[in-house]
């Protein structure tokens, strides 16, 4: 017994994980919380995986379909793709076993913009939902439901999925109690109305979920932590990329076009994107915002140094040591996090209107500045497009951070063309790794190319790229983006074949 359920009506309906995974029928759609690692339910997922093994041991099929806020945890994405029991997955997943399923087609992935599940969910474009499988912090006597440490698409699994299993998660902090902010205002075309944020820190919502109680089937009361996964200690090229985009951001201040204290932050996940807001922790910026969707470690360095002002989100990704400093410090941050649905930490309107400055990671990018986030040599899923797309294109500022190489200088980040288009050019603005900064405003794509190449590459492939870039310029179909289609390609392909681009 956990004492999180305030409501003697629902608190009948207290079950185990393994009763309520019974619910759950072969062949559903399944919509469950979750959004990097935090918030996702740990027990029924657990119990579900553990039935859908039984059911094929016995020779019969199970598989349902699992969508998500963004990833999960072992125990959801991890468990249910071990036991083959994921037949489709939506969106975002980070999960590796739930990759190498998706990798040797057994699981078929969505890969899409994070800010249009809810809208496409609510459209039907998705099919129906059957059951939600939602974790929260508590349960009030109105039943209404207190989050707990992300949002996602819980509003949305709610209102539309036909049953609802919930789980009260003790170990979630009481104290998240009054951060969300759950805006109910969303409509389908034609209908649709402005939404009313104009700054970071605005409340247009209420801090529950509002919930049919006549739609819960069953509670299950548990007490495990989030996924928290340790962040490494920036390294040399870490620190020198943050060092290139924070004098960036100085030099764009002293020209006026950045306010002092920026324009609202967003922020990737991964360990550059931290090591970059490490840097801002002894920057020369004060009174921040940050509207983003993951408040990770480097987040919470800049509120407790009183950088940040506020921080708007919809989910926690952190350290255990920085999931432990916020559950013991919670009642210090309550005024200055705000957690939303990601249908609004990620909407586009709120994006462009607010002005964000959007920092994400990247596998590769060519020559003319296009980004692949997700695919290793065009085919392979690393994670997904998650909320990049979201803030890449709709930002003030568009951004993306990488080593100039992978996997230990064989593979060359800067490629001649793209092997997998995520983010086409004019979605990127400026390109930083370790060598330095490629400011593309403004510029047409041949002269993309000589800043990209110059600045940005690494030595050991600077040669080869110039040597491209200039045949191209004399033997292309086309003097506008110049390109050997026969030969765009050919450094994956090598790669593939010797595991080295290097000739
Ligand atoms: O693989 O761990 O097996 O060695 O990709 O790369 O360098 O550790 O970088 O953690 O910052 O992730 C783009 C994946 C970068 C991430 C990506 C291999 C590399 C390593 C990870 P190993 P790093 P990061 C907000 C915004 C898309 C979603 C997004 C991402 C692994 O930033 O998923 O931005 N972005 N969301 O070795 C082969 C290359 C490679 C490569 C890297 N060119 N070829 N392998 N790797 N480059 C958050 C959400 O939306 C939820």
């Amino acid at each position: 017994m956990n004492n999180r359920i305030d409501n003697a009506q629902l608190q009948a309906r207290v079950t185990s994980a393994a009763a309520a995974a019974a619910l759950v029928q072969d062949g559903t759609t399944v919509g469950m919380s979750g959004f990097t690692g935090s918030g996702y339910p740990k027990a029924v997922p657990l119990a579900l995986a553990s039935r859908i093994e039984a059911e094929h041991a016995a020779g019969n099929p199970f598989r349902i379909s699992v969508w998500t806020g963004a990833s999960t945890g072992p125990e959801l994405d991890g468990a249910l793709a071990k036991a083959n029991g994921i037949e489709f997955r939506l969106p975002y997943n980070s999960d590796p076993i739930a990759r190498e399923k998706i990798n040797s087609g057994q699981m078929d992935y969505f890969d899409m913009h994070l800010s249009q599940v809810a809208p496409m969910a609510w459209q039907g474009f998705l099919g129906p939902l059957d059951t939600a499988i939602v974790e929260v912090s508590g349960i009030r006597a109105d039943g209404a439901l207190i989050p707990s440490s992300s949002i996602g698409n819980n509003k949305t699994w709610l209102d539309r999925a036909d049953q609802i299993i919930l789980e009260v998660n003790r170990w979630q902090n009481q104290a998240l109690a009054g951060m969300h902010d759950i805006y109910y205002g969303t409509a389908l075309a034609p209908g649709r109305v402005p939404i009313p944020l104009v700054r970071s820190d605005d409340r247009i919502g209420e801090p529950w979920l509002r919930c049919d109680p006549a739609k819960i089937v069953a509670i299950v009361e548990t007490d495990a932590p989030d996924r928290n996964l340790p962040f490494s200690p920036p390294d040399e090229g870490a620190r020198a990329i943050a060092g290139h985009l924070l004098e960036f951001l100085r030099h764009e201040v002293a020209r006026g076009r950045l306010p002092p204290a920026l324009l609202p932050l967003q922020s990737g996940v991964g360990n550059i994107a931290n090591a970059v807001l490490s840097g801002l922790v002894t920057s020369q910026f004060e009174d921040m915002t940050a509207y983003t969707e993951v408040i990770q470690d480097g987040m919470l360095d800049l509120l407790d140094a009183g950088k940040l002002r506020v921080a708007s989100a919809t989910a926690f990704s952190l350290s255990p040591e920085a999931a432990a400093r916020l559950n013991d410090q919670m009642e210090q941050y309550h005024s200055r996090i705000i957690l939303r649905p990601q249908e609004i930490s990620n909407h586009p309107e709120l994006i462009r209107r607010l002005g964000c400055i959007a920092m994400n990671g990247l596998i590769e990018a060519d020559i003319y500045g296009a980004v692949n986030s997700t695919h290793l040599m065009g085919s392979r899923i690393q994670n997904g497009i998650g909320g990049s797309g979201d803030f890449a294109r709709n930002a003030y500022l568009s951004i993306f951070v990488t080593p100039s190489t992978a996997k230990g200088g064989v593979i060359s980040a800067i490629v001649p063309q793209v092997s997998h288009v995520d983010h086409i050019a004019q979605d990127v603005q400026v390109i930083v790794t370790e060598q330095g900064l490629a400011d593309l405003r403004g510029l047409s794509p041949k002269q993309r190319a000589e800043v990209i190449i110059a600045n940005c590459a690494h030595p050991d492939f600077r040669p080869a790229l110039d040597d491209y870039f200039s045949r191209a310029k004399n033997g292309a179909y086309g003097q506008q983006s110049p390109s050997l289609p026969g030969e765009a390609l050919s450094w994956h392909q090598r790669f593939m074949e010797t595991g080295t681009m290097k000739p």
